[in-house]
């Protein structure tokens, strides 16, 4: 498969590759990774990385090519970290000649016209490796790549902390290590919280609820993210610090965004991808994201979620 990939690419002159809407490490790694790859490849080819704005903390992997709707014509469009046509920025991935969808997530309905879907993978990054190791003779790594493909490694592994992480995570890791990867200054970057955010962060372990059965979570109000200067995307991101409460094993935060609020989910033992689902939304088996709009569904949630846990826990008596 990622010969016939590879082969594709070589078909075409001009590559746009897009990737999901806010994007995170994963998402803006796999999607630079591999334009630098193919960039260093390839030198003549037209390769382009398009999106909508990238976190500050990410902006040290590069930056959006601005394109016309012109340059889509008889182009190769790639996807990566996307598992739903509809959460891809932006519409225009469908105005190329073929295009080719690249991802890790559980549920990834088919929408293109070459898939290469690994939902054991736990980054897409890992998959760009791999693509990279698959075709070694004839694609070029550089350092630029390796940072790139590295940090989302980092980013969707929580550090290589998060379960999936498995050898052949490591192995891709392993691989662009020898790249001149600088782990120290990516983990820095990634680390470095500005004081908005860890006076947030305060507020948050404050003023956070917790539901009948154990679900840490917080609702990220309009007020609040204002009081504190944070964009709805900062605040959200505030997500894993409730992973680590004694007793939790299901945590969210809610976001309210002007026109809905976006939900993240996670957990651990317990699949919550179907709630996920269930809310216009979706992902992996324990890291899912769903939208809601109003404070009854917020509670439909929880109450779904409590009630997961519940099952749960007359499953593990017996
Ligand atoms: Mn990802």
């Amino acid at each position: 498969m990622f010969k016939k990939i590879l082969e594709k690419i070589k078909e075409y002159d001009t590559i746009i590759i897009h990737r999901h809407m806010r994007p995170d490490g994963d998402c803006i790694g796999s999607q630079m990774g591999l334009k630098y790859l193919l960039k260093a490849s390839f030198p003549n080819k037209n390769i382009y990385a398009v999106g909508d704005d990238i976190p500050t903390y990410l902006r040290f992997l590069g930056e959006n090519d601005v394109i016309s709707d012109d340059t889509y014509k008889g182009a190769l469009v790639i996807s990566v970290d996307t598992s739903v046509d509809n959460r891809i920025y932006d519409n225009r991935y469908n105005t190329g000649d073929y295009f080719i969808k690249i991802d890790h997530h559980d549920d990834s309905p088919e929408f293109a016209d070459m898939e290469y879907v690994d939902e054991k993978m736990s980054a897409c990054c890992g998959i760009i490796t791999e693509f990279y190791l698959a075709n070694k003779d004839e694609l070029v790594m550089t350092k630029e790549a390796a940072t790139a493909l590295y940090t989302g490694i980092l980013t969707d592994t929580g550090r290589f902390q998060f379960r999936g992480v498995d050898h052949k995570i490591l192995r891709c890791a392993s691989v662009l290590m020898e790249y001149d990867v600088d782990n120290e200054k990516i983990n820095t970057i990634l680390n470095t919280k500005d004081i908005r955010q860890l006076k947030l962060q305060a507020y948050i372990y404050n003023h956070l609820k917790c539901t009948k059965e154990g679900i840490y979570y917080m609702i990220f109000t309009k007020r609040v993210m204002k009081k504190f200067n944070v964009t709805p995307e900062e605040a959200a991101a505030n997500v894993n610090l409730f992973s680590n409460i004694e007793g939790s094993i299901i945590w969210a935060t809610f976001v309210e965004y002007p026109e809905n609020i976006r939900v993240r989910l996670r957990s651990r033992y317990i699949a919550i991808n179907e709630v996920a689902r269930k809310y216009r939304g979706g992902g992996h088996l324990f890291a899912s994201g769903a939208t809601v709009y109003n404070k009854k569904e917020i509670k439909e949630v929880l109450a779904e979620l409590d009630k997961l846990i519940v099952e749960y826990k007359a499953k593990e008596v017996k």
